[in-house]
């Protein structure tokens, strides 16, 4: 019905004053955002401790030497001679990852599992005779490596022609997911990827509903355009690296909550998919050091892509790398100079003990408070390594790592930063002290400290240039 002039006064008056309204709650709720008004739930707690996950990319992309199948490939190219997952996992394991998911179905819409809503499918393919399901395999060898199973279930579908009807296609979605998280068992996360999504109307608020009917506690990785269902957030780059101090509460279009951040990367750069002769872009040991302590240590979860070749096994060159990574990855764990603290005070020991499932608590009601360790000869250390107590929400907005100049009797500040959140790794040049701390500048709340342990990773003393 139209409306006259003054009518319309009132109206934009009425809007306005509701918008401010909004605008208040927004911005009310955005003070909350490095508090601990909002926490995270038990889902997203065990998720996090996860740490480390591998996305597996393997399909009719994998014989074609491509990375976005524009759906039309045949499904007769999918015949991996030597399929066995055993072997992904072992060295997904052996890497120090623990969880996989696996792209279930890839923008070409082609389905590694024998769904009943396409035969654009590995039903229609050479391998096994048509009878085998790579989803299946890959969860129950996944299992037996005691790595979490999850999936990733492309919205974007070139092949499918009810893409073209968001309503008919949203039934043939929906339904898809539903065969995936009824058929293979507890899935550790979903991942709703955005990408060629642009401009398309997807009836997400179901899709969730599916979801969470058969799965409540899988956590739902949504990348920015789908905002408002992420358990987890995109990082917002494939390099390896969260290029800002990281919170794990943020405000997107006043959906603020507990928003933990994923970072994936590929193993061969640029590259999800497996392609031939492409050895070169292997990243180094070095380079999968620094991204872990750019991903991990600045307290986001690391997802490592891993692309199984067309003979339906993990390339050797990528299987050795896996097995370095993690070798170094346990070597430098192992080396926690802080185990060797005297104790300052039974509190603290808490968080000196090595045991993340202990914590120290400032005393309550304190925004500043300090932890000491103490040694009974000087040590030398090139990286800190903090973890906050998160399941009451991320406290921790400004602290320095110290050391104490004896001589003077003044405390040195060698590391300093905002966030800590899961996990921080600081990096510096190597110091010699008997007395360090963690100084916490600033907490919204009490800070609660899982971890602070030390150590001396550069042998030769020198500063990471960019950890
Ligand atoms: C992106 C996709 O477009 C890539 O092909 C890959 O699957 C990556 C993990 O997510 O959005």
């Amino acid at each position: 019905m139209p409306c006259n002039h003054s009518k319309r006064s009132v109206l934009r008056f009425l809007v306005a004053a509701w918008m401010l309204g909004a605008a208040t709650t927004v911005f009310v709720s955005a003070r909350a955002q490095t508090g601990d008004e909002i926490r995270p739930a038990p889902y997203q707690v065990a998720w996090q401790d996860l740490g480390f996950g591998a996305i597996i990319h393997f399909s009719t992309n994998t014989f074609l030497n491509r990375e976005w199948g524009d759906g039309t490939a045949s499904p007769q190219v999918f015949n991996p001679t030597q399929f066995d997952p055993d072997q992904w996992m072992r060295a997904i394991r052996d890497a120090g990852a623990k969880y996989v998911v696996l792209v279930a179905k890839h923008h070409d819409g082609f389905c590694l599992w024998p769904t009943e809503q396409t035969d654009y499918s590995v039903r229609s393919s050479p391998w096994e005779n048509g009878k085998g399901d790579v989803v299946g395999d890959v969860a129950r060898a996944a299992r037996k490596y005691a790595l979490k199973f999850g999936v990733y279930l492309s919205p974007w579908d070139r092949h499918e022609p009810k893409y073209k009807d968001s309503a008919a296609y949203d039934d043939y979605y929906n339904a898809e997911l539903e065969e995936l998280a009824t058929r293979y068992g507890d899935l550790v996360e979903f991942w709703l990827d955005g990408a060629g999504s642009a401009g398309h109307v997807y009836d997400f608020k179901r899709i969730i509903e599916t979801l969470r009917t058969y799965q409540p506690n899988t956590v739902v990785f949504a990348d920015a355009a789908l905002f408002e269902y992420g358990d987890a957030r995109w990082v917002g780059n494939e390099d390896g690296v969260v290029p800002y101090e990281n919170w794990n509460v943020i405000d997107r279009h006043g959906y603020l909550r507990w928003r933990p951040v994923e970072a994936d990367t590929p193993l061969r750069k640029q590259h999800w998919f497996w392609h031939p002769n492409d050895e070169a872009s292997l990243k180094s040991l070095d380079e999968l050091l620094e991204i872990y302590d750019n991903t991990v240590g600045r307290g986001a979860q690391l997802m490592l892509g891993v692309a199984p070749d067309n003979r339906g096994l993990l390339p050797d060159a990528d299987v050795k790398r896996l097995e370095e990574f993690g070798a170094a990855l346990r070597q430098r764990a192992a080396g926690n100079l802080a185990l060797k603290y005297r104790a300052a005070d039974a509190e603290s020991s808490e968080a000196l003990d090595g045991d993340p499932d202990t914590f120290w608590s400032a005393p309550s009601g304190s925004n500043h408070a300090a932890i000491e360790v103490d040694f009974e000869r000087p040590v030398t250390f090139d990286h800190a390594l903090t973890m906050e107590w998160l399941n009451d929400g991320q406290r921790v907005e400004k602290y320095a790592i110290e050391i104490l100049n004896a001589k003077t009797g003044k405390w040195r500040r060698i590391a300093s930063g905002q966030a800590i959140g899961h996990e921080k790794i600081d990096g510096f040049a190597a110091v010699t002290a008997t007395r360090v701390r963690l100084n916490i500048l600033s907490s919204t709340a009490a800070a609660r400290i899982r971890e602070f342990q030390l150590y001396r990773w550069n042998s030769d003393g020198s500063k990471p240039d960019s950890r």
